[in-house]
């Protein structure tokens, strides 16, 4: 049984090695709501928060989600029992419309609590049975061509074994191919955070010449209806990050033929239950997954991690290593890659699998609030 105590609320500045362009925005800082939560038995966990700064990405943001959770969703869920994890999302989702991102971190720490508790590695304690997994990299939106290419490759020859493009309108087909012809047989894969129209279809299909893995969500999160029309035109499977919200949107997606690959992320779906049932729906219809990423810190990636273990999680993840993002992550180790590519499950103790560095979060605290019974 999973009693919270208490819930301390953190809100950490946390310096990008570079900035991170997309197609909507960038970021330089990354505003980090973390959470640290207590059970009636004294056990206690951190979870992360996925909003950013700004809600560029969806209508989530860093002070919606501050405001959802210290206002709708934790103070309810103070002192209530719970039997498993499983149960909390259901709760949450009647109580409160949306705010996922919010949802999904108190939901994740009823999950890490519930590592601890049943002494388990989190990855284990999910259905996970990898050991090991392949990681992607994520390289924002850059001025030029040859520089986006060089870039790449330097990346390719660290070991990743996906790289992901940003791109939007004017900044897309010579960038894609400037890194293609740097790296013929490579995994290469684009991401367009819904910059396009379906109008823009004719010179969508032209990315079809390049061999990508996939095209992810080319289209607004609503157009699922549209982005089966573009499916139909193009040969590169699409990918949905963006509209994937929740089991629903995973059911029409389906039946419209919208994606042949989803983008997981458990702060968007509202937590690891919902997670898991997607995962399970697309291992029915052989829809392959992989674990996409939100520039988490060393909390969210353990979360990131033991998911991705499942297996179902068949194409490389945005999991990068904690230096890829940080000067210096927040958890002890810091998260690292083989020089080929993979980041190793921890699973020698229970839980997250990594030590939380308090000195260093209460250095990079902008603002803090405990919630108890
Ligand atoms: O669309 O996957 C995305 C970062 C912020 C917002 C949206 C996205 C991303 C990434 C980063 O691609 C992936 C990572 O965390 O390495
Ligand atoms: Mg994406």
């Amino acid at each position: 049984m999973i009693q919270l105590r208490a819930v301390t609320l953190r809100e950490i500045r946390l310096p990008l090695r570079e900035p991170f362009r997309i197609s909507s925005g960038a970021v330089q800082d990354r505003r980090i709501l973390l959470l640290e939560l207590e059970d009636e038995e004294g056990v206690s966990t951190w979870s992360e928060c996925v909003a950013p700064e700004l809600p560029y990405y969806s209508y989530e943001s860093v002070e919606t989600a501050w405001l959802a959770l210290r206002e709708w969703l934790i103070p309810p869920l103070l002192g209530r029992a719970f039997s498993h994890p499983s149960d909390v999302h259901p709760v949450l989702d009647d109580m409160v419309r949306g705010h996922r991102m919010a949802k999904a971190a108190l939901e994740m720490g009823f999950w890490g609590l519930g590592a601890e508790k049943a002494g388990e590695p989190l990855a284990r304690y999910l259905g996970g049975t990898r050991t090991s997994l392949d990681v992607g990299v994520s390289l924002g939106i850059t001025d030029a061509p040859e520089a986006l290419a060089e870039r790449a490759l330097r990346e390719a020859e660290a070991g990743y074994r996906k790289i992901k493009l940003k791109i939007r309108p004017g900044v897309d087909l010579d960038y894609v191919a400037a890194v293609r012809k740097a790296l013929p047989d490579a995994n290469l894969m684009v991401d367009a955070n819904a910059a396009y129209g379906l109008e823009d279809w004719p010179h969508l299909v032209e990315l079809d010449a390049f061999g990508l893995t996939m095209v992810e969500q080319p289209l607004d999160g609503e157009d699922l209806v549209r982005h089966a029309r573009l499916q139909e035109r193009m040969k590169t499977p699409l990918c949905l990050d963006e509209s994937i919200t929740g089991m629903d949107r995973t059911e029409d997606m389906i039946t419209l033929g919208s994606a042949r690959i989803v983008n997981i992320k458990a702060g968007r779906v509202g937590g690891l239950a919902v997670s898991l049932a997607i995962h399970q729906r697309c291992l029915e219809e052989e829809i392959p997954v992989w674990c996409g990423g939100m520039l988490e810190s060393g909390i969210g990636r353990s979360y990131n991690v033991a998911l991705a273990s499942l297996p179902n999680f068949t194409l490389p993840g945005d999991l990068s290593p904690s230096a890829r993002y940080w000067a210096r992550d927040i958890v002890d180790p810091e998260w690292t890659m083989t020089p080929d590519g993979q980041v190793t499950v921890p699973l020698h103790r229970p839980g997250l699998g990594v030590e939380v560095d308090r000195d260093r979060i209460h250095s990079l605290t902008a603002n803090e609030l405990r919630l108890e019974r």
